[in-house]
C-alpha cells in the first residue's frame, strides 16, 4: 500500500509533505514548472483554504487582485480583501493528498449537504511589474486562465479591475453577457480615466459586450447621478424577482456569461466591510439564490468577488459570508463542469 502524505505547504524550492499514519513530516523537491509564463506576474501566498494543487489538472483556476487604485474613496483598502479571504478560509483548512489530489468538498450544517468544489488551483496575488501598470499584469493572467479554457474567479480589489479581466475576453471573438450584483450602477462619471464608479460605462463601449444585467440597485441619487445605458439592463433590489432574472437568462442563453458580484450588494448588516455602505440590500441566501439561478441558466466563465475591505476581523467569522459565496460559486463551476461531459 502507498503512504498518503498530506501536502502542508510548499515554496519555489520545497515542498512540505506529512505521512498521515505516522504523524512524521517530509522534505522533498518542488519539480513543478507550471504557469511559468504568468509567473512573474504572480506573487505566491498561502492558498485559499491551505489547499495546495501539484498537478496542472484543474477544475477552477482562482486568483487575487489585491489593487486599489480605481478607487475614489480616499485611502481605500480593497487591496487588502484577498488576503482576508484567504485568511478566513483557513478556518476550512483542507490539506490535499500526494501522491493522489483529493478534491476539495466540505458539508453544510444547513442544508445537510457535501458541497463538492472539485480541484482549485489558487495562483495567488497580481502583482504589479515595475515600469508597467497593474493592469498589464491582470491582463496577461486572464489570458493565462482563457488559454487554459479553465473556469476562474478573481478576488478583487476595487471594481474598477473588472474592466481589465473583461478586456482580455476580446480574444475569444464571442458575444458575452455581463451579470452584476451591486447596490451601485458604476457608470457615472468621465469615463476617461478609469475608476470603479464608471466601470461599467467603459464595458459597456467593449463591442464584445452585447448586454451588462445589473442586479441589487437601491438608495437615493439625483437626477445627473441617473444614468442609462443602452446596453444596461438595471433591475432595482426591489424589482429582483426570481421570474425577472430567469425572464433576462432566457434572453441570452445561448451567449457566454460573466458574473461579477460587488459585496455592497450584500445588506450592511450582514457585510459592513466595504467602502460605500447602502442599507436594504441582499441577505446571504437572497444573494446566492440569485448567484445559482445565473449558474443554472447560463454558461458563466468567469467571476470576480469585489469591493471588500478591512475593518472586521478574519478568524472571527467577519469574513464568512464571502467565503461561503465562493464555496457555492466554486461547487457551481464544478456541477457546471460535470455536465458539460
Ligand atoms: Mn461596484
Amino acid at each position: 500500500m502507498t503512504t498518503v502524505y498530506e501536502i502542508v505547504s510548499k515554496d519555489n524550492e520545497k515542498i512540505i509533505l506529512k505521512d498521515i499514519e505516522n504523524n512524521s513530516y517530509y522534505k522533498i523537491e518542488n519539480t513543478m514548472q507550471s504557469n511559468v509564463n504568468v509567473s512573474p506576474f504572480l506573487e505566491d501566498v498561502k492558498p485559499i483554504f491551505n489547499y495546495i494543487l501539484l498537478d496542472d489538472n484543474p477544475d477552477v483556476i482562482l486568483f487575487g487582485i489585491p489593487f486599489n487604485q480605481g478607487s475614489r474613496a480616499p485611502l481605500s483598502q480593497v487591496n487588502e480583501f484577498p488576503q482576508l479571504l484567504r485568511e478566513a478560509s483557513l478556518k476550512l483548512t483542507q490539506l490535499n493528498h500526494y501522491p493522489k489530489p483529493t478534491s476539495l468538498n466540505f458539508f453544510e450544517l444547513d442544508t445537510q449537504q457535501t458541497i463538492d468544489c472539485g480541484r482549485v488551483l489558487d495562483l495567488g496575488n497580481i502583482k504589479k511589474i515595475e515600469n508597467q501598470s497593474e493592469r498589464d499584469s491582470i491582463r496577461k493572467v486572464t489570458d493565462y486562465c482563457l488559454a487554459s479554457t479553465l473556469p476562474f474567479i478573481c478576488i478583487g480589489g476595487d471594481h474598477s479591475y473588472t474592466y481589465d479581466v473583461i478586456s482580455s475576453f476580446s480574444k475569444l471573438d464571442k458575444k458575452i453577457v455581463i451579470w452584476v450584483l451591486d447596490a451601485h450602477n458604476d457608470l457615472f462619471g468621465n469615463s476617461e480615466k478609469l475608476d470603479h464608479g464608471n466601470v461599467f460605462l467603459n464595458i459597456a463601449q467593449l463591442p464584445f459586450v452585447e448586454a451588462i444585467i445589473q442586479i441589487g440597485s437601491r438608495g437615493f441619487r439625483t437626477n445627473s447621478q441617473l444614468i442609462q445605458h443602452p446596453k444596461v439592463i438595471q433591475i432595482t433590489k426591489k424589482q429582483s424577482t426570481k421570474d425577472k432574472i430567469e425572464e433576462l437568462l432566457d434572453k441570452y442563453k445561448n451567449l457566454d456569461s460573466y458574473l461579477s458580484i460587488d459585496m455592497d450588494a450584500l445588506d450592511p448588516i450582514y457585510f459592513p466591510y466595504v467602502d460605500f455602505r447602502v442599507p436594504n440590500g441582499f441577505d446571504k441566501d437572497e444573494l446566492l439564490e440569485i448567484i445559482n439561478l445565473i449558474f443554472n441558466h447560463s454558461n458563466i466563465k468567469a467571476v470576480d468577488i469585489v469591493e471588500g475591505t478591512v475593518g472586521g476581523i478574519s478568524n472571527r467569522g467577519d469574513y464568512d459570508i464571502p467565503v461561503h459565496l465562493l464555496i457555492r460559486i466554486l461547487n457551481n463551476f464544478f456541477h457546471q463542469k460535470r455536465s458539460d461531459k
